[in-house]
């Protein structure tokens, strides 16, 4: 049951006639003055209602609207899904007061096992694996592959001067006969650097200090074993007594290490990677697109099903999640002001280019890493969203001139850069379309950031970060300087405490569970195309994704833990959570 959607709405006083009129059309297709004149009267109305704001200084542009009752009607949720949305946090919440009470008429919170008192009704299979094997090294290295933030590993071919691991401390760690720096030359030494978070200030919860680390953390691909750590250090600016933490330290030294580094992860991946790598990027192309292109043009029909609710969620994020006492702001390390210090040093630095996966993994250098799934299916995403949106821009522009003379689609590219982006000096997006290629990209981009991306991050989100000392939101204690004196009551002392912890869980669950009305890849519910050539290319589209979802089935045969994430049938068309 498809809908044929009007492309025309033809704005008689107050009312809206719609025109069933499905063929996309550019600007240089029409050739009625009454056409022409509907797309400038709705481009008109569309920019009254859809307004560029600041939100903070120094992050992309957003949708105008305080609040939701500000949000224009066409970009809300259906009755259905809010109510689910809403109905669900209240039961996540509900759990989570329960469980509070069971907890504290139980035994104290006194080891790593009392948390599994927290996993209750919100469970799910790959959570209860993280809760069996998260001490282990090899899936704290698989972590970094496969995990909820699978893009913050790099190659590393030096020692940064501020980590100055040597050989004689990891030798252990290495495969018989070889050492660090022959290991280093050969590629099989890893990098994690959350240098970002230095001088990132630390909330304060309910009076209590929180703490927030910068770590490095080397790992080295074993030959036998897997990618996996062998060395971590928890500052960025070492002194002679700053200790490097090793796997054959005291075990509670060397665990305290390893969630000070997934305590950093999961900064990185809620605000970074997941807010504003996906959601407030796909924000700036959605207003862009309301804004400057009408429905009737080829790329809005193209666009709008990977933009749906997505003015809502961000909406509901900046009120609730990252406002001025907002969830972050009561839970999380780097709630309040430091949430706005990461993403502003983030938004120095972030670039177009590592949106695009290929050119992502040639850069951070893990073209080479063994079992990396999240690679492998990102690049089958890619080059099936790229060569569908190159054959649908092939029917409606048939030379690279069509592209620079569309004066509409240059006006969207130069809203995108202009406004949306304007705040982020290093984007190296151009505010001009030169070419067919050059619009293929930026669409491919938008597409595969919407469907793939978030659902790498959002949907593997409860079953990483649910068991919360595998990733920690907070940190009540420093970081230890001294190994010998790590102890489990220290270790109690610095996770979340039950509160914290509860909070954690329910919302990973509310975000990371299958939404009831979700749809699929592909699978565009508004017919937006009618061309008979547009039908068929979205048919080869969707039997391409079919092949990638068989491909990805027949890897994770026997694969534990599975990664699955990226089948297409599971991953929405547009961020809505
Ligand atoms: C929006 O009404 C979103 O209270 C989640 O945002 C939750 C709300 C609003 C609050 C609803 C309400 C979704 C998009 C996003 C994102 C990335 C960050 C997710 C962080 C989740 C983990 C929080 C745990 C803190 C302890």
């Amino acid at each position: 049951n498809t809908q044929t959607f009007p492309c025309y709405c033809w704005l008689v006083g107050d009312s809206k006639i719609e025109v069933r009129e499905g063929t996309g059309k550019k600007l240089s297709d029409e050739i009625l003055a009454q056409e022409l004149a509907h797309r400038q009267a709705q481009l008109k109305e569309r920019q009254k209602t859809y307004r560029w704001q600041v939100w903070a200084p120094g992050i992309p542009k957003c949708i105008d609207a305080k609040s939701l009752a500000d949000l224009p009607q066409d970009a809300c949720f259906a009755d259905e899904k809010r109510s689910d949305f809403e109905r669900s946090l209240q039961f996540a919440l509900l759990e989570l007061s329960l469980k509070k009470l069971v907890i504290s008429f139980g035994r104290s919170w006194e080891d790593l096992d009392d948390f599994k008192q927290t996993f209750w009704k919100l469970r799910s299979p790959i959570a209860e694996y993280v809760m069996e094997h998260w001490k282990e090294d090899w899936f704290f290295g698989h972590l970094f592959l496969n995990g909820s933030n699978p893009r913050r590993i790099q190659r590393c071919s030096q020692l940064p001067s501020n980590f100055p691991v040597s050989g004689d401390m990891v030798q252990a760690s290495l495969s018989p006969n070889t050492t660090l720096n022959k290991e280093l030359k050969a590629g099989n030494i890893y990098l994690v650097d959350y240098g970002i978070l230095e001088g990132v200030p630390a909330n304060v919860i309910r009076g209590k200090k929180q703490y927030i680390a910068a770590p490095l953390c080397l790992l080295y691909e074993h030959p036998d074993n897997g990618l996996i750590p062998i060395a971590i250090q928890l500052e960025q600016n070492p002194t002679k007594d700053t200790p490097i933490f090793l796997p054959n330290d005291p075990p509670l030294a060397w665990l305290l290490a390893k969630m000070w580094v997934r305590h950093a992860e999961f900064q990185v991946f809620q605000v970074l990677s997941h807010l504003l790598r996906t959601h407030l990027i796909a924000e700036v192309f959605c207003v862009a697109t309301l804004r400057q292109l009408p429905s009737v043009h080829p790329i809005n029909k193209l666009l709008t099903p990977h933009l749906k609710y997505t003015l809502e969620i961000n909406c509901r994020a900046r009120t609730k999640l990252i406002s001025k006492d907002g969830i972050f702001e009561k839970m999380a390390s780097t709630g309040g002001e430091g949430l706005l210090v990461l993403f502003q040093k983030e938004c120095k630095i972030m670039n177009y280019r590592s949106l695009q996966p290929r050119h992502d993994f040639i850069d951070r250098g893990v073209t080479k890493l063994n079992k990396y799934f999240y690679r492998e299916h990102t690049l089958m995403l890619w080059d099936a969203i790229e060569k569908f949106v190159s054959s649908i821009v092939s029917l409606y522009y048939t030379s690279d001139n069509e592209v620079v003379q569309d004066s509409e689609l240059q006006a969207w590219i130069k809203d995108v850069v202009e406004e949306g982006f304007v705040n982020v000096p290093q984007f190296g997006l151009p505010n001009e379309l030169k070419n067919k290629q050059e619009l293929i990209t930026v669409l491919s981009v938008v597409i595969f950031t919407t469907t793939a991306q978030h659902a790498a991050t959002n949907n593997a989100q409860f079953d990483f970060c649910s068991w919360v000392p595998n990733t920690p939101c907070t940190m009540r204690q420093p970081p230890p300087t001294d190994k010998d004196s790590v102890t489990m009551e220290l270790i109690m002392n610095t996770i979340p405490d039950i509160s914290q912890s509860c909070v954690q869980m329910a919302i990973t669950w509310l975000l990371a569970r299958t939404q009831p009305d979700a749809i699929p890849l592909a699978q565009y519910k508004e017919q937006y195309f009618t061309e008979p050539a547009a039908q068929k290319m979205i048919d080869n589209f969707r039997q391409d994704l079919k092949d990638i979802e068989e491909e990805i089935l027949k890897q994770n045969k026997g694969l534990e833990p599975p990664y699955l994430y990226l089948c297409p049938s599971r991953m929405e068309n547009s961020i809505t959570i």
